[in-house]
């Protein structure tokens, strides 16, 4: 199967992909945005196990990424990372966010994970620009996929016009 990148838009809580991933905060105790969707849609079992990670490790830093069950979802998992806030820029925020993605998708690789699901991580309560956050975003995936050979598709789920209409002109001028 060779990698591929999709784009779609829509609910992530509604995919059925291996893995979905959430933008999280550090504490790994829910909020709103994508992750109060997730948690609601995914049931109790989902924050459990976040809570014996957070118990275990301490949360989750800016950047890394964690993996559960997909609890109620219909993906077996749920990767977990935490995005920057956007604080002007010149706090390392885009790297950041590279690494947000790119740690989501080793452990993908990690679990034999073979299709997975990424909303637009940072460019809501966080407030990352939504034109850079999506190159950020699809350079980031597109080398990862580039650097490695296991079988992986990845979805962009956007779930607003705007992210939508980004990714769809950077995805096809590439
Ligand atoms: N499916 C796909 N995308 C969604 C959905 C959904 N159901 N709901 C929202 N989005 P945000 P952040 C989009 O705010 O900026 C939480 O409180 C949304 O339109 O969810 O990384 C966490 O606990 C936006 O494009 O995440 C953190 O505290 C994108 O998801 C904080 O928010 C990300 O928006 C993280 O902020």
């Amino acid at each position: 199967m060779p990698n591929k990148i999709y784009l779609i838009k829509g609910d992530i809580t509604k995919q059925n992909a291996d893995a979905i991933v959430n933008a999280a905060n550090s504490s790994l105790l829910g909020g709103g945005g994508v992750d109060g969707a997730i948690h609601r849609a995914g049931g109790p079992e989902i924050l459990n196990e976040c809570i014996r990670i957070r118990n275990r490790q301490g949360g989750c830093k800016t950047g890394e990424a964690v993996i559960t069950g997909g609890g109620n979802l219909k993906t077996k998992y749920v990767i977990h990372t935490v995005g920057p806030v956007w604080n002007g820029g010149d706090k390392n925020e885009p790297q950041l966010l590279a690494n947000a993605y790119r740690n989501a998708l080793k452990l993908a690789i990690e679990n034999g994970i073979h299709t997975i699901s990424f909303p637009n991580i940072s460019t809501g309560i966080y407030h990352f620009p939504k034109d850079l956050a999506a190159q950020i975003a699809i350079d980031t995936v597109k080398t990862f996929l580039n650097q490695h050979e296991e079988p992986l598709s990845v979805t962009f789920v956007c779930f607003d016009d705007e992210n939508y209409a980004l990714y769809e002109s950077l995805l096809k001028e590439k």
